[in-house]
Protein backbone atom coordinates (compact mmCIF):
# COMPACT_ATOMS: atom_id res chain seq x y z
CA UNK A 1 0.00 0.00 0.00
CA UNK A 2 1.11 3.50 -0.81
CA UNK A 3 2.71 5.44 2.23
CA UNK A 4 0.26 8.33 2.71
CA UNK A 5 1.88 11.30 4.13
CA UNK A 6 -0.39 12.62 6.81
CA UNK A 7 0.43 16.25 8.39
CA UNK A 8 1.61 15.12 12.61
CA UNK A 9 0.48 18.25 13.59
CA UNK A 10 -3.26 17.18 12.66
CA UNK A 11 -2.63 13.26 14.24
CA UNK A 12 -1.47 15.39 17.52
CA UNK A 13 -4.69 17.26 17.49
CA UNK A 14 -6.96 14.27 16.51
CA UNK A 15 -5.30 12.13 19.24
CA UNK A 16 -6.22 14.66 21.79
CA UNK A 17 -9.46 15.74 20.46
CA UNK A 18 -12.99 15.35 22.65
CA UNK A 19 -15.03 16.98 19.98
CA UNK A 20 -15.10 15.88 15.77
CA UNK A 21 -17.52 16.18 13.39
CA UNK A 22 -17.78 14.97 9.67
CA UNK A 23 -19.32 15.84 6.89
CA UNK A 24 -19.29 13.34 4.13
CA UNK A 25 -20.53 13.44 0.19
CA UNK A 26 -20.77 11.87 -2.59
CA UNK A 27 -17.20 10.90 -3.59
CA UNK A 28 -17.05 8.65 -0.50
CA UNK A 29 -19.28 6.71 -1.75
CA UNK A 30 -17.50 6.57 -5.20
CA UNK A 31 -15.13 4.22 -4.23
CA UNK A 32 -17.48 1.96 -3.60
CA UNK A 33 -19.46 2.30 -6.87
CA UNK A 34 -21.97 4.66 -6.42
CA UNK A 35 -21.27 7.29 -8.89
CA UNK A 36 -21.30 10.91 -7.41
CA UNK A 37 -24.40 13.22 -7.81
CA UNK A 38 -22.99 14.90 -10.70
CA UNK A 39 -21.10 12.35 -12.29
CA UNK A 40 -21.87 11.34 -16.17
CA UNK A 41 -24.79 8.72 -15.71
CA UNK A 42 -24.73 5.81 -18.10
CA UNK A 43 -27.03 3.67 -20.55
CA UNK A 44 -31.10 4.97 -20.52
CA UNK A 45 -30.12 7.68 -18.13
CA UNK A 46 -27.17 9.41 -19.38
CA UNK A 47 -29.38 11.80 -21.37
CA UNK A 48 -31.45 13.15 -17.77
CA UNK A 49 -29.70 15.96 -15.95
CA UNK A 50 -29.67 14.55 -12.16
CA UNK A 51 -30.44 17.94 -10.78
CA UNK A 52 -33.30 17.83 -13.10
CA UNK A 53 -34.34 14.91 -11.69
CA UNK A 54 -34.17 15.34 -7.92
CA UNK A 55 -37.27 18.24 -7.53
CA UNK A 56 -40.42 17.97 -7.28
CA UNK A 57 -41.68 19.88 -9.70
CA UNK A 58 -39.56 17.07 -11.66
CA UNK A 59 -42.15 14.47 -9.77
CA UNK A 60 -45.17 16.29 -10.32
CA UNK A 61 -44.67 16.21 -13.77
CA UNK A 62 -43.50 12.68 -14.72
CA UNK A 63 -43.71 10.86 -11.66
CA UNK A 64 -42.89 6.98 -12.86
CA UNK A 65 -39.75 8.21 -14.54
CA UNK A 66 -38.38 10.05 -11.25
CA UNK A 67 -39.15 6.66 -9.57
CA UNK A 68 -37.51 4.18 -12.04
CA UNK A 69 -34.56 6.60 -12.04
CA UNK A 70 -34.34 6.17 -7.77
CA UNK A 71 -35.18 2.06 -8.36
CA UNK A 72 -31.66 1.33 -10.67
CA UNK A 73 -29.62 3.38 -8.26
CA UNK A 74 -30.96 1.37 -5.40
CA UNK A 75 -30.22 -1.69 -7.50
CA UNK A 76 -26.62 0.10 -8.31
CA UNK A 77 -26.41 0.18 -4.47
CA UNK A 78 -27.65 -2.88 -3.21
CA UNK A 79 -24.46 -4.17 -4.95
CA UNK A 80 -22.09 -1.70 -3.46
CA UNK A 81 -19.74 -2.38 -0.25
CA UNK A 82 -18.78 -0.31 2.19
CA UNK A 83 -14.93 0.43 1.74
CA UNK A 84 -11.48 1.26 4.43
CA UNK A 85 -12.39 5.01 4.15
CA UNK A 86 -16.00 3.76 5.81
CA UNK A 87 -14.27 1.16 8.30
CA UNK A 88 -11.85 3.90 9.17
CA UNK A 89 -14.77 6.66 10.53
CA UNK A 90 -15.99 3.69 12.48
CA UNK A 91 -12.74 3.35 14.04
CA UNK A 92 -12.77 7.23 14.76
CA UNK A 93 -15.85 7.39 15.98
CA UNK A 94 -15.06 4.54 18.85
CA UNK A 95 -11.66 6.62 19.22
CA UNK A 96 -13.30 9.90 20.07
CA UNK A 97 -16.12 11.07 22.92
CA UNK A 98 -17.92 12.83 20.89
CA UNK A 99 -18.64 12.24 17.70
CA UNK A 100 -21.05 12.68 15.07
CA UNK A 101 -20.92 11.84 11.07
CA UNK A 102 -23.01 14.30 9.30
CA UNK A 103 -23.68 12.42 5.78
CA UNK A 104 -25.28 14.20 2.24
CA UNK A 105 -25.51 10.31 1.24
CA UNK A 106 -28.61 8.84 0.96
CA UNK A 107 -27.72 5.18 0.27
CA UNK A 108 -27.05 3.78 3.79
CA UNK A 109 -23.15 2.71 3.27
CA UNK A 110 -21.75 4.68 6.18
CA UNK A 111 -24.64 2.45 8.87
CA UNK A 112 -23.81 -0.68 6.82
CA UNK A 113 -20.35 -0.02 7.90
CA UNK A 114 -21.12 0.42 11.39
CA UNK A 115 -21.22 3.84 11.84
CA UNK A 116 -23.82 4.60 14.72
CA UNK A 117 -23.53 8.34 15.52
CA UNK A 118 -24.97 9.18 12.33
CA UNK A 119 -27.16 11.92 10.78
CA UNK A 120 -28.67 11.91 7.31
CA UNK A 121 -29.29 15.11 6.26
CA UNK A 122 -30.46 14.63 2.87
CA UNK A 123 -32.66 11.41 4.10
CA UNK A 124 -32.16 7.81 2.89
CA UNK A 125 -33.08 6.15 -0.54
CA UNK A 126 -34.04 3.20 1.10
CA UNK A 127 -37.58 5.06 2.59
CA UNK A 128 -40.51 5.79 0.78
CA UNK A 129 -42.92 8.30 1.84
CA UNK A 130 -46.18 9.73 0.60
CA UNK A 131 -46.20 12.70 -1.70
CA UNK A 132 -49.67 14.07 -0.87
CA UNK A 133 -49.01 13.76 2.84
CA UNK A 134 -45.13 13.94 3.33
CA UNK A 135 -45.41 11.18 6.12
CA UNK A 136 -43.36 7.72 5.85
CA UNK A 137 -45.01 4.36 4.17
CA UNK A 138 -43.03 1.62 5.40
CA UNK A 139 -45.29 -1.28 3.62
CA UNK A 140 -47.50 -0.94 0.31
CA UNK A 141 -48.88 -3.18 -2.07
CA UNK A 142 -47.17 -3.76 -5.32
CA UNK A 143 -49.76 -4.14 -8.15
CA UNK A 144 -47.70 -3.27 -10.41
CA UNK A 145 -47.93 0.42 -10.37
CA UNK A 146 -45.27 2.83 -10.25
CA UNK A 147 -44.86 4.53 -8.27
CA UNK A 148 -46.58 2.67 -5.85
CA UNK A 149 -49.72 4.09 -4.12
CA UNK A 150 -49.98 5.52 -0.39
CA UNK A 151 -51.81 2.49 1.84
CA UNK A 152 -53.54 5.37 3.73
CA UNK A 153 -54.77 8.12 1.33
CA UNK A 154 -54.18 6.92 -2.42
CA UNK A 155 -51.41 9.51 -2.70
CA UNK A 156 -48.13 8.53 -5.05
CA UNK A 157 -45.00 7.35 -3.33
CA UNK A 158 -41.96 8.61 -3.37
CA UNK A 159 -38.13 8.09 -2.16
CA UNK A 160 -38.01 10.00 1.02
CA UNK A 161 -35.14 11.59 -0.08
CA UNK A 162 -34.64 15.80 -0.15
CA UNK A 163 -35.03 17.31 -3.23
CA UNK A 164 -33.86 20.81 -4.29
CA UNK A 165 -36.27 23.42 -2.76
CA UNK A 166 -37.58 20.80 0.14
CA UNK A 167 -36.37 21.75 3.65
CA UNK A 168 -33.90 19.18 4.99
CA UNK A 169 -35.18 16.96 8.34
CA UNK A 170 -35.45 19.49 10.67
CA UNK A 171 -33.76 17.62 13.41
CA UNK A 172 -31.13 16.32 11.56
CA UNK A 173 -29.97 19.72 10.74
CA UNK A 174 -30.11 21.24 13.92
CA UNK A 175 -27.99 18.13 15.49
CA UNK A 176 -25.21 18.80 12.66
CA UNK A 177 -25.46 22.24 13.21
CA UNK A 178 -25.12 22.45 17.10
CA UNK A 179 -22.07 19.98 16.10
CA UNK A 180 -20.57 22.14 13.32
CA UNK A 181 -20.98 24.94 16.31
CA UNK A 182 -19.12 23.13 18.80
CA UNK A 183 -16.72 21.00 17.57
CA UNK A 184 -12.83 20.86 17.66
CA UNK A 185 -12.06 19.19 14.78
CA UNK A 186 -14.66 19.57 11.36
CA UNK A 187 -13.77 17.36 8.96
CA UNK A 188 -15.45 18.01 5.01
CA UNK A 189 -14.91 14.65 3.17
CA UNK A 190 -15.78 14.22 -0.51
CA UNK A 191 -18.07 16.74 -0.82
CA UNK A 192 -18.22 19.99 -3.83
CA UNK A 193 -19.02 22.26 -1.02
CA UNK A 194 -21.93 23.40 -3.06
CA UNK A 195 -25.47 22.37 -2.07
CA UNK A 196 -26.76 24.44 0.34
CA UNK A 197 -27.55 24.22 3.88
CA UNK A 198 -25.08 21.38 4.30
CA UNK A 199 -22.10 23.72 2.57
CA UNK A 200 -22.55 26.31 5.38
CA UNK A 201 -21.50 23.81 8.03
CA UNK A 202 -18.08 23.68 7.67
CA UNK A 203 -17.49 27.92 7.64
CA UNK A 204 -19.97 27.73 10.43
CA UNK A 205 -17.04 25.63 12.10
CA UNK A 206 -14.34 27.30 10.65
CA UNK A 207 -15.73 31.31 12.16
CA UNK A 208 -16.19 29.65 15.33
CA UNK A 209 -12.23 28.58 15.54
CA UNK A 210 -12.40 24.77 14.60
CA UNK A 211 -9.52 22.74 13.03
CA UNK A 212 -10.96 22.18 9.57
CA UNK A 213 -10.06 18.94 7.49
CA UNK A 214 -10.71 18.80 3.82
CA UNK A 215 -10.46 15.00 1.95
CA UNK A 216 -11.06 15.23 -1.70
CA UNK A 217 -8.94 14.62 -4.90
CA UNK A 218 -10.20 18.20 -6.24
CA UNK A 219 -10.17 21.46 -4.72
CA UNK A 220 -13.57 23.22 -3.45
CA UNK A 221 -15.12 26.56 -2.66
CA UNK A 222 -14.24 25.74 0.59
CA UNK A 223 -10.25 24.59 0.13
CA UNK A 224 -8.58 28.12 0.36
CA UNK A 225 -10.31 28.65 3.51
CA UNK A 226 -9.34 24.98 5.45
CA UNK A 227 -6.42 24.49 8.05
CA UNK A 228 -5.02 21.11 5.99
CA UNK A 229 -6.03 20.11 2.89
CA UNK A 230 -5.79 16.32 2.47
CA UNK A 231 -5.60 15.90 -1.54
CA UNK A 232 -6.70 12.52 -2.79
CA UNK A 233 -9.14 9.49 -2.21
CA UNK A 234 -11.08 8.88 0.92
CA UNK A 235 -10.04 5.15 0.39
CA UNK A 236 -6.91 5.70 0.96
CA UNK A 237 -6.61 8.52 3.30
CA UNK A 238 -8.96 7.97 6.06
CA UNK A 239 -7.24 4.21 6.83
CA UNK A 240 -3.77 6.27 6.72
CA UNK A 241 -5.01 8.36 9.62
CA UNK A 242 -6.69 6.53 11.93
CA UNK A 243 -3.59 4.02 11.56
CA UNK A 244 -1.09 6.72 11.97
CA UNK A 245 -3.50 8.51 14.38
CA UNK A 246 -4.26 5.91 16.97
CA UNK A 247 -1.96 2.83 15.96
CA UNK A 248 0.92 4.12 16.06
CA UNK A 249 0.39 5.89 19.51
C1 LIG B 1 -13.95 12.39 -3.83
C2 LIG B 1 -13.65 11.14 -4.34
C3 LIG B 1 -12.95 10.30 -3.50
C4 LIG B 1 -14.71 12.15 -5.87
N1 LIG B 1 -12.64 10.70 -2.27
N2 LIG B 1 -13.63 12.77 -2.61
C5 LIG B 1 -27.71 29.26 -0.74
C6 LIG B 1 -27.05 29.68 -1.86
C7 LIG B 1 -27.40 29.15 -3.11
C8 LIG B 1 -28.41 28.22 -3.27
C9 LIG B 1 -29.06 27.80 -2.14
C10 LIG B 1 -28.72 28.31 -0.90
N3 LIG B 1 -29.50 27.71 0.02
C11 LIG B 1 -30.31 26.83 -0.60
C12 LIG B 1 -30.08 26.86 -1.93
C13 LIG B 1 -30.75 26.03 -2.97
C14 LIG B 1 -30.26 24.62 -3.03
C15 LIG B 1 -28.79 24.64 -3.36
O1 LIG B 1 -27.92 24.50 -2.53
N4 LIG B 1 -28.49 24.76 -4.64
C16 LIG B 1 -27.09 24.77 -5.09
C17 LIG B 1 -26.93 23.74 -6.22
C18 LIG B 1 -26.71 26.16 -5.50
N5 LIG B 1 -30.50 23.89 -1.79
C19 LIG B 1 -31.68 23.31 -1.56
O2 LIG B 1 -32.59 23.37 -2.37
C20 LIG B 1 -31.86 22.59 -0.24
N6 LIG B 1 -33.09 23.00 0.37
C21 LIG B 1 -33.22 24.19 0.93
O3 LIG B 1 -32.31 24.95 1.09
O4 LIG B 1 -34.51 24.44 1.35
C22 LIG B 1 -34.84 25.71 1.91
C23 LIG B 1 -36.22 25.57 2.47
C24 LIG B 1 -36.43 25.90 3.79
C25 LIG B 1 -37.71 25.79 4.32
C26 LIG B 1 -38.78 25.34 3.53
C27 LIG B 1 -38.55 24.99 2.21
C28 LIG B 1 -37.26 25.11 1.67
C29 LIG B 1 -32.03 21.08 -0.46
C30 LIG B 1 -30.81 20.44 -0.99
C31 LIG B 1 -31.10 18.95 -1.24
C32 LIG B 1 -30.00 18.28 -1.98
N7 LIG B 1 -30.45 17.02 -2.44
C33 LIG B 1 -29.55 16.19 -3.22
C34 LIG B 1 -30.34 15.00 -3.81
C35 LIG B 1 -30.65 13.96 -2.75
C36 LIG B 1 -31.41 12.82 -3.30
C37 LIG B 1 -30.67 12.07 -4.39
O5 LIG B 1 -29.53 11.62 -4.18
O6 LIG B 1 -31.24 11.93 -5.45
O7 LIG B 1 -28.48 15.71 -2.40
S1 LIG B 1 -28.70 17.10 -4.48
C38 LIG B 1 -27.15 16.27 -4.35
O8 LIG B 1 -26.15 17.18 -3.89
C39 LIG B 1 -27.36 15.23 -3.24
C40 LIG B 1 -26.07 15.35 -2.49
O9 LIG B 1 -26.22 14.87 -1.17
C41 LIG B 1 -25.76 16.82 -2.56
C42 LIG B 1 -24.36 17.17 -2.31
O10 LIG B 1 -23.54 16.66 -3.32
P1 LIG B 1 -22.09 16.14 -2.93
O11 LIG B 1 -22.20 15.05 -1.94
O12 LIG B 1 -21.24 17.29 -2.57
O13 LIG B 1 -21.64 15.45 -4.30
P2 LIG B 1 -20.99 16.08 -5.60
O14 LIG B 1 -21.23 15.09 -6.68
O15 LIG B 1 -21.40 17.47 -5.81
O16 LIG B 1 -19.43 16.15 -5.24
C43 LIG B 1 -18.65 14.98 -5.05
C44 LIG B 1 -17.28 15.43 -4.54
O17 LIG B 1 -16.54 14.26 -4.23
C45 LIG B 1 -16.45 16.21 -5.57
O18 LIG B 1 -15.90 17.36 -4.94
C46 LIG B 1 -15.35 15.24 -5.97
O19 LIG B 1 -14.11 15.88 -6.27
C47 LIG B 1 -15.22 14.43 -4.71
N8 LIG B 1 -14.68 13.09 -4.87
N9 LIG B 1 -14.16 11.11 -5.67
C48 LIG B 1 -12.99 11.99 -1.89
N10 LIG B 1 -12.60 9.08 -3.94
Amino acid sequence: MREVPIPSELVNRLRHARQVAVLTGAGVSAESGVPTFREAQTGLWAQYDPQELATPEAFRRNPKLVWEWYAWRQERIRQAEPHAGHRALVTMEQQIPEFSLITQNVDGLHRRAGSHQLVELHGNIFRAKCFSEDRPVENWSDDGEIPPRCPRCGGLLRPDVVWFGEALPAAALHTAQHAARTTEIFFSIGTSTLVYPAADLPFVALGLGATVVEINPQPTPLSPHVTFSLTGAAGEILPALVNQTWEAA
